[in-house]
């Protein structure tokens, strides 16, 4: 892949489910806020859980979830994505009381994946649907339909879609990245928009292909990667692949036990400031990778975090919860009763129980207190948003 040979680039942005923030403070206190079915607090010291009833999700069978601030107000909004038939939903912050925007995208986007980009030379917020055909740019105008304002051709199903920002490819400078790929051939594209000077409404993106050792099951682009650099790890049916701005490739050690992940997270495993890979494998266990400095590369890790005898985890994500500076990892599992488990370094393992299975999860600052939160759809319709209350920042 040559074309990621120089990539440079900036930093990233943050993610609307305000209940009540000032209700959120009043830790110990069992409370209804306006906008609410119910809130309360649970479990340990950490997250506080609030719960709102869906009927409108109820029967969704595979719901894509995403939270991300695509207006730039700084408060997450919640999208929602019924891959099948197409059906994409928001909500803002400001309809905490329960109104879903729902809308049907055109029957030829076919079954799709969602992806949260606001594209740097967009001026209307929208987000990204990559489908069987097309990727699909729609904007959601303030009190308007979700349409689909643009769309480019796939040559290939996308049955993943990732963004980053800011990337330098091949010589061609991008201000936005979308990484797509399909579940069955050896090929992911890297789609760039032209740099910000040259964008314009209707610039259209340069799609440029390239050959991995196996069909892909996760992408995950990190921007700022080590250095400075960028970094891209796909995971595919035969291991996980790195891809650096320094123009390094490689295929992370026991490839076999990370074959056909469909989740990856990076993460200070060790503590030696340096990030290591850690990937949900095809069986629900976790499996890590430790990174090495000197020589530079990877070895293989004996022990995960979370990883015990008979769990099996559905999802997992890495980000600083407790505001320490170090990411840490929250993971899903198969199981209601275990919920959601938040793993620190050196510290005892949190866990969120759940009032029905997780179908899907997703991590964003949903209150704009500049810390990450985390919001559930469960099996029953439900979504169940997780605000962090770890020490303010
Ligand atoms: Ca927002
Ligand atoms: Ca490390
Ligand atoms: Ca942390
Ligand atoms: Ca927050």
């Amino acid at each position: 892949m040559p074309a990621l040979g120089h990539m440079r680039a900036v930093g990233g942005g943050a993610g609307g489910f305000a209940c009540s923030r000032v209700a959120w403070g009043l830790l110990g206190l069992a409370l209804t806020a306006t906008g609410c079915e119910a809130s309360h607090l649970i479990g340990s010291a950490g997250f506080v859980r609030t719960r709102f009833v869906e009927p409108q999700l109820v029967g969704w069978a595979n719901p894509q979830l995403q939270l991300g601030d695509l207006d730039g107000d700084g408060v997450a909004e919640l999208w929602l994505l019924d891959p099948r038939r197409g059906e994409l939903c928001l909500r803002l912050a400001e309809a905490a009381a329960g109104a879903l925007r729902c809308q049907t995208l055109d029957p030829s986007v076919g079954p799709s994946r969602l992806c949260l980009a606001q594209l740097t030379s967009a001026g209307q917020p929208q987000v990204l649907v990559a489908g069987q055909a097309f990727l699909s740019i729609v904007g959601w105008p303030a009190d308007q339909p979700l349409t689909v304002a643009q769309r480019y051709p796939l040559t290939l199903p996308a049955a993943h879609v990732e963004r980053s920002r800011g990337w330098r490819a091949g010589g061609e400078s991008a201000t936005d990245v979308v990484w797509t790929a399909t579940a069955t051939q050896p090929i992911a594209t890297a789609w760039l928009w032209p740099g910000a000077a040259a964008a314009t409404a209707a610039t259209a993106p340069v799609p440029i292909d390239f050959a991995l050792s196996a069909a892909a099951t996760a992408l995950l682009p990190v921007s700022p990667g080590r250095d400075g650099g960028r970094e891209l790890f796909v995971a595919t049916l035969a291991g996980v692949e790195h891809y650096s701005s320094r123009g390094t490739h490689s295929l992370l050690p026991c490839a076999e036990r990370l074959e056909g992940s469909p989740r990856l997270a990076l993460l200070d495993l060790d503590g030696d400031d340096d990030d290591d890979l850690v990937a949900l494998a095809a069986d629900g266990t976790l499996q890590a990778v430790e990174r090495r400095a000197s020589p530079p590369g990877w070895g293989c890790l004996d022990e995960a975090p979370l990883a015990e005898p008979g769990r099996s985890l559905l999802w997992l994500a890495a980000a600083d919860f407790d505001g320490d500076g170090k990411r840490d990892l929250l993971a899903a599992t198969a199981e209601r009763s275990e919920g959601l488990l938040l793993w620190r370094r050196g510290l005892p393992t949190l866990r969120y129980p759940l009032s029905a299975p997780a179908r899907a999860v997703s991590v964003a600052d949903g209150d704009g207190d500049g810390d990450p939160d985390v919001a559930v759809v469960l099996s029953d319709g439900s979504l169940e948003f997780f605000h962090n209350s770890f020490a303010p920042r």
